[in-house]
């Protein structure tokens, strides 16, 4: 068999030491990113780099079409999903940190003013600084609350030059759920523009633009959603939206103009689209939408027996607003031990992935006073989690707790 076969090409051993499937009962770090995924995504994944293979919107032969023919369908379940009045709207990007990117540096021009909050993660906070590098002013709201006196704060930092407001509709830290519905009123009744994070909480929180209509959404694929990594997107409400691409190059569209006027979708989606992971979204959603509130009702539940368990401990202390909505994210640390040693102790010893550090989101701990005591344990619940899984993570927190 010639080496251009690639039937000649042995299977990729690198991928899992043993045949081992995963116990995704005890993977509680679903806001990093979801696994296992929906079913369905990745046969589409595969299927689509093994059956059709060819670059969407490129050509008009079958592969290309079909290629196309995806991509697009996906584009159409994106947009019925988050009630965005046209699939125009809906930029796939290769994840949430780049349509954060997006929106804010496709946006905000010199002079503009920005107000963000320290809910915010380093995907939306570290753009904003490069920003202010060129002449964006950028107001942080720091905040350790997120009920009414939160919404005041933000609405009362917007002012004339205010070009856009920033909500992180939960932090990935606290799990916490931000009221952005009455801040987005308020700010369009000021002439401001809002931009959604739903990086943690699409998949979890019904989210629909006819409703709550904010201007510019950003969503993950690979988290709640279920979908694959390497795709995410911008929603933008309003198709006449002055926003510039970030990246240029070839769209498939309008090729004989070299300075072409940005038009939505194409011109936001230069170079060759990840058609395998914007398709696999098409099932992911599909699943999400048929058991997406049985799952989220299923984890909130692990999430609140958790965190009566756990703030029980001796030692532990939790980080909670228990006014507020959460998604399943729990955030504690124990006295004497870093956060990093009590993950690295979950692994090893009973063999429980959680997240541990800062979680790129520095200003929540700087609010929280967890900044310099690096930072918090991180569990984080989803799709695969059983009851017991909430079981083994408190069982083996007692183990800790209790040999310390
Ligand atoms: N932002 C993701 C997290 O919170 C990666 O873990």
């Amino acid at each position: 068999m010639s080496l251009l076969d690639p039937r000649s090409h042995p299977a990729d051993g690198a991928v899992l030491a043993s045949d081992d499937t995963p116990d995704w009962e005890r993977y509680l770090d679903h806001a990093s990113t979801s696994s296992p995924k929906a079913p369905g995504v990745i046969e589409r994944f595969v299927g689509v780099i093994e059956r059709v293979g060819a670059s969407p919107g490129r050509s008009v032969h079958r592969l290309g079409r079909a290629a196309a023919e995806l991509v697009e369908r996906s584009r159409v379940r994106v947009a019925r999903f988050f009630g965005c009045p046209s699939p125009a709207g809906v930029i796939f990007t290769a994840g949430a940190t780049s349509a954060l990117n997006l929106a804010t540096k496709g946006l905000l021009r010199a002079g503009d003013h920005v107000v963000v909050t320290s809910y915010d993660h380093n995907s939306a906070l570290r753009p904003l600084m490069r920003l202010r590098g060129n002449g964006v002013r950028v107001t942080i709201v720091r905040r350790a609350d997120a009920g009414a006196d939160f919404v005041d704060a933000v609405i009362g930092e917007v002012r004339p030059a205010t070009r856009l407001v920033v909500i992180n509709h939960a932090s990935n830290v606290l799990g916490c759920v931000l009221p952005y519905e009455p801040i987005v009123k308020a700010v369009h009744a000021r002439g401001a523009l809002v931009l959604l994070d739903t990086a943690q909480t699409a998949g979890l929180i019904s989210i629909d633009l006819l409703r709550s209509p904010v201007d510019l959404l950003v969503f993950s694929g690979h988290k709640a959603l279920l979908g694959p990594p390497g795709v995410g997107g911008l929603i933008v409400r309003d198709l006449r939206l002055p926003l510039e691409p970030l990246i240029d190059g070839g769209t498939g569209h309008v090729s004989e103009d070299l300075e072409p006027v940005p038009t939505l979708p194409n011109s936001f989606e230069a170079g060759t689209g990840n058609a395998p992971a914007i398709s696999a979204l098409e099932p992911a959603l599909d699943f999400v939408e048929q058991a997406g509130v049985q799952l989220a009702e299923h984890a909130a539940a692990l999430r609140r027996r958790c965190v009566a368990r756990l703030a029980a401990l001796p030692g532990v202390q939790v980080l909670d607003l228990p006014d507020r909505p959460s998604v399943p994210v729990v955030s504690f640390r124990v006295a004497g031990m870093s956060p990093q040693r009590v993950a690295a102790t979950l692994d090893e010893r009973f063999g429980i992935q959680v997240r541990a550090g800062l979680h790129c989101a520095p200003l929540v701990h700087e609010a929280f006073g967890t900044a310099t005591a690096g930072g918090t344990v991180r569990a984080s619940f989803g799709y695969g989690n059983t009851d017991r899984s909430g079981e083994l993570l408190c069982d083996a927190m007692e183990t800790i707790c209790g040999s310390k």
